[in-house]
C-alpha cells in the first residue's frame, strides 16, 4: 500500500513527538519538515531522516508536494498555515489551541470546507489510552447513564520551562489546557448547555489565569466539574495525568493516580491498570501524552485514507472551543453562561 507523504510545519518543543510518531506509523512517510528557524529545521531533518528541509511553508508545499500536512506551530500562525494548505488543496492537521479567536477557527473550517480538504485538530487527550478505556466502559453501559463527573488536571510541573510563550498568554490555562479537558467532558458527557467558570492567577509572573474551576450542565442532564491548575502544591505531582470520576445510574468509575481505573457496579468494585505502553521513543512522565500523539496520528491517517471526517475535526473542535469562550465570559461576568 502506498505511504501517505507527510510534511510537518513547526520543529519546536513538542514537534519531536509528532516526528517520532510519523516515523513509527507504517502508512506514513515523512518527506519534509519546515520551520522559520533554519537551525531547528536542519536539526529535525537530520535527526528524523527527513529528505526535505524548508524555512518557507509555501515553498515546501510547491516543491515537496505532500499528501497531508501536520502543523505543530503555536496558534498565532495556525490560520495562515491552514489557509495556505487549503488553497493548495492539501488536507491538514493543526495543533491545539485551534486558533486565537473563534472567528479564526471558523475561518479555517470554512477554508477547508470550500477547498474540500480534511481538517483535523490534533486534540490528543481523548486519544490517550486511559481515556479510551474510560470511554469503552461508559459506552458498554457498565455504570449506566452518566449523571455526574469530574475531569481534573492539577500539577505544579513547570510547563513554562519548555513552553515560555505561556508566560505571555492573556488567556492562559483554560485555552492551553482547559481545551483538552473540556473536549474530554464533551467526549464523556456529551454537548454542553451551560457553563460557570471561576479563574485565578497564582503565579504573578504570568499574564493570564493559571487556575480554573468550571461547572458544566450537559444536554443529557449530567453535570460535570472541569478543574485545572499549573500551581498545585500537591505531592506526589501527577503531571501530565488527568483524573476522571464518573457517577452513573448503575455504578461509578474512577481514573485515579498512576492510571488505576476503579469500576464499581453490581455491588462490587474492580481496579484495572490502564497505563499507556512505553514506546521506543517515549519516556516518563510524558509517555501518556506521547503515546496519544501516535494514536491521534493513526486516526488522522485512517480518516484521510478512508475519506471520512476525523473524530476531532475542525468543525467538531469548534464545539470545544465555544466552551473556552464561555468560560472566559463567565469568569468575567461572574454569571453562568448559556450555550
Ligand atoms: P514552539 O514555539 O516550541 O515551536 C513552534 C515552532 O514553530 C517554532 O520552532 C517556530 O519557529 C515555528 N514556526 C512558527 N511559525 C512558523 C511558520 N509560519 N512556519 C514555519 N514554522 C513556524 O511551540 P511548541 O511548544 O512546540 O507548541 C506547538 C503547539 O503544540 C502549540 O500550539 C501547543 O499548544 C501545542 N502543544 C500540544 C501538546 C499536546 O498535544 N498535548 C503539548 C505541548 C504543546
Ligand atoms: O498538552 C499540552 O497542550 C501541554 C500540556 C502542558 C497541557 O501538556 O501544553
Amino acid at each position: 500500500m502506498a505511504c501517505t507523504k507527510i510534511a510537518v510545519i513547526g520543529c519546536g518543543f513538542f514537534a519531536p513527538n509528532h516526528l517520532h510518531a510519523w516515523n513509527e506509523l507504517s502508512g506514513a512517510k515523512l518527506i519534509a519538515v519546515c520551520d522559520i528557524d533554519e537551525n531547528k529545521v536542519a536539526a529535525a531533518a537530520a535527526h528524523y531522516s527527513v529528505p526535505g528541509a524548508f524555512t518557507d511553508a509555501a515553498e515546501m508545499l510547491a516543491v515537496a508536494k505532500p499528501d497531508l500536512v501536520d502543523i505543530v506551530t503555536t496558534m498565532d500562525s495556525h490560520r495562515m498555515l491552514v489557509e495556505l494548505c487549503a488553497a493548495n488543496g492539501i488536507p491538514v492537521i493543526v495543533q491545539k489551541p485551534f486558533g486565537p479567536t473563534p472567528s479564526d477557527c471558523a475561518a479555517m473550517v470554512q477554508a477547508c470546507r470550500d477547498a474540500d480538504v480534511m481538517l483535523m485538530v490534533h486534540e490528543n487527550f481523548r486519544h490517550q489510552h486511559p481515556m479510551r478505556q474510560v470511554k469503552a466502559v461508559l459506552d458498554a453501559g457498565t455504570i449506566g447513564q452518566a449523571v455526574w463527573g469530574r475531569v481534573s488536571f492539577r500539577t505544579g510541573y513547570d510547563v513554562k520551562a519548555g513552553q515560555p510563550y505561556l508566560f505571555n498568554e492573556e488567556r492562559f490555562i483554560v485555552l492551553d489546557l482547559g481545551i483538552h479537558l473540556l473536549d474530554l467532558a464533551r467526549f464523556f458527557f456529551g454537548e454542553v448547555k451551560s457553563l460557570y467558570s471561576r479563574h485565578a492567577r497564582i503565579d504573578s509572573r504570568v499574564k493570564g489565569e493559571d487556575m480554573a474551576t468550571m461547572m458544566l450542565g450537559h444536554a443529557s442532564g449530567a453535570t460535570s466539574i472541569v478543574d485545572c491548575t499549573y500551581e498545585s502544591r500537591q505531592l506526589p505531582d501527577l503531571f501530565p495525568q488527568t483524573l476522571v470520576t464518573i457517577e452513573g445510574t448503575k455504578g461509578a468509575m474512577d481514573l485515579k493516580s498512576d492510571f488505576r481505573l476503579s469500576i464499581s457496579t453490581g455491588g462490587t468494585c474492580r481496579t484495572e491498570d490502564v497505563s499507556s505502553p512505553l514506546r521506543a521513543w517515549t519516556s516518563q512522565p510524558w509517555h501518556v501524552t506521547q503515546d496519544s500523539v501516535y494514536h491521534t496520528q493513526t486516526r488522522a491517517l485512517a480518516a484521510f485514507a478512508g475519506g471520512y471526517e476525523p473524530e476531532t475535526s475542525g468543525s467538531d473542535n469548534l464545539k470545544s472551543y465555544a466552551l473556552i469562550e464561555a468560560a472566559y465570559r463567565s469568569a468575567k461576568s461572574g454569571e453562568c453562561v448559556r450555550l
